[in-house]
């Protein structure tokens, strides 16, 4: 019996990624806290198993491993179905792409650490913090879009590794206010999304602690 433990943020968009996928692969796992607003990520514990000082770390049977994709990847290759990538190259580069432009490209830019280094290197207020993530935000999503296949989900029928992070990332777009109606085909996947419970379970609010 493997002894899974996700180091989690209820609000952490990447800690969200894994949420869904080890839901969606019916993966039993414990969570620990760590909360970003009181600082816990650069403590001596947290780094220990997260040299970055980040959230989330999946400890599997003692052994740590950060990164989110890699996490998810690390799922898909011991807990196959359902796959989060395709077996056909073309399709799975495609997948990976879309996942990209959220995990490479969005999401390093706008997440906590760099809004606070605005402020503290550039002064940058509220207004202008805002308006940087908004920015962002509302570029890469418009490459996603125009990304995004048929439907319901970015890459046809089944979720797949695209879909775990565009929810997320949608969730934090929404908390900025960012106005999303450019974006049918991103909002078709969310929507579809929030109809499977594996989604529905890792929602910040349905995971916040007490
Ligand atoms: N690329 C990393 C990103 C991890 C990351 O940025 N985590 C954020 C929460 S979404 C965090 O721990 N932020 C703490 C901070 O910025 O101090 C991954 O996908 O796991």
């Amino acid at each position: 019996m493997t002894d899974i433990v996700l180091h989690d943020y209820w609000r952490s968009s990447a800690a969200y990624r894994v949420r869904i996928a080890l839901n969606l692969k019916g993966v039993a796992y414990r969570s620990v806290p760590v909360n970003l607003v009181a600082g816990e990520q650069g403590a001596g514990a947290n780094r220990a198993i997260n040299p970055q000082g980040l959230v989330p770390t999946l400890v599997v049977d003692g052994v740590p491993l950060t990164q989110s994709l890699a996490i998810i990847d690390w799922l898909d290759a011991n807990f196959p179905d359902p796959p989060m990538v395709s077996k056909d190259a073309t399709t799975r580069s495609r997948q990976l792409a879309r996942a990209l432009v959220i995990a490479a490209d969005i999401h390093p830019i706008d997440n906590l650490r760099v809004l606070k280094r605005l402020e503290s290197q550039f002064g940058a207020d509220q207004a202008a913090k805002d308006d940087w993530y908004r920015h962002w935000v509302t570029e890469g999503l418009a490459a996603l879009e125009a990304m995004a296949g048929e439907g319901p989900f970015l890459g046809g029928a089944t979720p797949d590794i695209s879909d775990v992070c565009l929810v997320p990332q949608l969730y934090n777009a929404r908390r900025f206010e960012v106005d999303l109606s450019s974006y049918p085909k991103l909002l078709a996947a969310d929507a579809a999304a929030g109809e499977m419970s594996a989604f529905r379970r890792a929602r910040p609010d349905a995971v916040k602690p007490g």
